[in-house]
């Protein structure tokens, strides 16, 4: 799996020395042409102090379940830093169930910035947010939300003014956001997972039998909702 990164490289290079390729590409999402993907971090597992082993298995788990009803469409799950021990824990037991490595992989990367510094063209991102849909904070929900600029605090507003646990919302991106016009991103899915840190809102205080419950169903509102783009 770890090779598809690289892959994922050599091909950008391809495209790269390509300069007409290279131009269409700019500012237009009809040229960028691999099949539809989501690009989504690991819900839960920073700010929100979910243990890692039980999400690791969480995301297999619901990526095995989901990941031949979605046709060609490719999900990616991505963390900041090859290091990642989300990354490599999921790397690990993805390739214990042979889970198909060109529909399923992962990428070390910033979200925000999947096709201009790696060469991989992610249509859908998802956001993993807090209650109220507010931008800031820290994590990845200060970094899309920056990098999309106003147009998506705007985008989000019109569609939700706040979100439960487990659920999740599509919003489409305005043109006029540079996530759309440098990135490709049509869509950004926000969703909430559960919660054990004490200083964030609704804190589960240790409960993984609720945890683990609400962290199926974020993966499942999350998958189901990209379903619905890709038919
Ligand atoms: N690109 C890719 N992955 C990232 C990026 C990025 N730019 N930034 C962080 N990650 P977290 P949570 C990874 O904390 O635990 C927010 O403040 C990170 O390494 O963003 O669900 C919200 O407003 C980790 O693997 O989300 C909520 O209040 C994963 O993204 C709260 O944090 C999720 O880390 C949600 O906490």
């Amino acid at each position: 799996i770890q090779s598809h990164t690289t892959k994922e490289k050599d091909s950008n290079q391809v495209l790269e020395s390509c300069e007409e390729l290279k131009k269409a590409s700019v500012g237009s999402s009809i040229s960028f042409e691999n099949a539809p993907t989501l690009a989504f971090p690991s819900i839960s597992t920073a700010d929100f102090h979910f243990n890692l082993d039980k999400a690791s298995d969480i995301i297999v788990e619901k990526v095995e379940e989901y990941v031949n009803k979605l046709g060609n469409a490719r999900l990616v799950l991505v963390d900041l830093s090859q290091n990642s021990k989300i990354l490599s824990l999921v790397r690990a037991k993805a390739a214990e169930m042979n889970i198909d490595s060109k529909k399923f992989f992962t990428f070390a990367g910033n979200i925000t910035k999947l096709y201009s510094e790696g060469g991989l063209h992610c249509n859908v991102i998802a956001n993993a947010t807090n209650w109220r849909l507010k931008p800031g904070g820290g994590g990845v929900n200060a970094a899309i939300f920056s990098a999309a600029g106003p147009a998506l605090e705007t985008a989000t507003k019109a569609r939700a003014g706040s979100l439960s646990s487990g659920k999740a919302v599509v919003v489409p991106l305005p043109s006029s956001s540079p996530l759309f016009s440098r990135e490709g991103v049509t869509r950004v899915i926000h969703v909430l997972g559960p919660n054990m840190n004490p200083q964030r809102p609704n804190c589960l205080n240790n409960d993984y039998d609720k945890g683990c419950k609400i962290l199926r169903e974020t993966y499942s509102s999350l998958f189901d909702a990209f379903a619905s783009i890709v038919r």
